[in-house]
C-alpha cells in the first residue's frame, strides 16, 4: 500500500497525528528513539523536516535509524533542494505557495524532480502556505505571510492548492509557534476545501489539538512536544484528543 494510500484508510477512520522530526535537533539514535516513542502512543506517521543546513550525511543517518525502530511511514519534506535521501517511504513534494522566493514554490523541486521519478521514489504532493507568525526560511522576506485574521486569502491559497491537483494542503504557523493556526480560519479554509487540510505549528496541549480537530483539521502534526520532558505523556494527551 502506498503512504498516500495509508492516509486515506486513516483518514475514512478518524483524524490523522504527524510527528515532526527536525533531524538537525538531535544525534540520530535521539531521533530513533523518539520516533518510536511516537509510534507506541500513537502517531501516525513520523515526517523528517529537511531544514536548510542539513546534511546529506546526517539525514542519512537519521532516516536509517528511524526506519529501523518504527513500522509506521517515514515521510521526507524537504524545504529546499539541499539534502536528498531515499531511506524513505514517500517524500511531501511541497510548494511553499506564498513563498517570495521561487526555490520554495517550484526551484528546489525542479532540481530534485527527476531523479525523484527515476527512483521512483512515492511522491505526495502537498500545497503548503504559511500563516503568522510562520518560521524563518532562508531570511524573513522569503514568504509573504499570510495575516492570522486574513480567512479569505488563507481559504484563497487552499482552493488554489487544490485547483492544482494538490492532493493535501497544508496550513503551517510555524515551528514552535506561539499559537495554532486560529480556528476561524481551519473553519473558513474546511467550507471550500474538498482534500484534506493538515494543520501544525504550535500545537502543543490537548486544548489545542481538540481544537483545531473541531474546527475541521484531518490531520495535525506536532514537533516541539517531543522535544519537551515529558513529551511522551504530552503526546499521549494531544493523541487522545485526536482520537477519541
Ligand atoms: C509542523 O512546523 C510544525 O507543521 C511543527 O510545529 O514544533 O510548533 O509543533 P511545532
Amino acid at each position: 500500500m502506498s503512504v498516500a494510500q495509508y492516509l486515506n484508510e486513516k483518514l475514512k477512520r478518524g483524524t490523522v497525528h504527524i510527528t515532526l522530526v527536525d533531524p538537525m535537533k538531535q544525534s540520530p539514535e535521539a531521533a530513533g528513539r523518539l520516533a518510536l516513542t511516537a509510534q507506541e502512543v500513537g502517531s501516525d506517521l513520523i515526517l523528517i523536516a529537511g531544514l536548510n543546513g542539513l546534511s546529506q550525511g546526517h539525514l542519512l543517518k537519521t532516516t536509517r535509524a528511524i526506519k529501523e525502530k518504527i513500522s509506521i511511514p517515514l515521510v521526507y519534506t524537504p524545504a529546499g533542494g539541499e539534502a536528498l535521501c531515499f531511506s524513505f517511504d514517500a517524500l511531501f513534494f511541497s510548494s511553499l505557495l506564498n513563498a517570495k522566493n521561487p526555490n520554495y514554490v517550484c526551484g528546489g523541486q525542479a532540481h530534485a524532480a527527476i531523479i525523484l521519478k527515476r527512483m521512483e521514489v512515492e511522491t505526495i504532493p502537498v500545497g503548503y502556505v504559511m500563516v503568522e507568525p510562520g518560521i524563518k526560511m532562508g531570511s524573513p522576506a522569503d514568504v509573504d505571510l499570510i495575516s492570522r485574521d486574513n480567512y479569505w486569502l488563507a481559504t484563497s491559497y487552499a482552493v488554489a492548492a487544490e485547483l492544482f491537483g494538490m492532493g493535501f494542503v497544508y496550513f503551517e504557523s510555524g515551528i514552535n509557534a506561539a499559537q495554532p493556526i486560529p480556528a476561524g480560519m481551519i473553519r473558513a479554509i474546511k467550507k471550500e476545501l474538498s482534500v484534506p487540510l493538515i494543520v501544525g505549528g504550535g500545537i502543543r496541549t490537548a486544548v489545542d489539538a481538540r481544537r483545531v480537530r473541531q474546527a475541521g483539521a484531518d490531520m495535525v502534526v506536532t514537533g516541539t512536544i517531543i522535544k519537551n520532558a515529558g513529551y511522551r505523556e504530552r503526546l499521549r494527551s494531544i493523541l487522545s484528543a485526536l482520537k477519541d
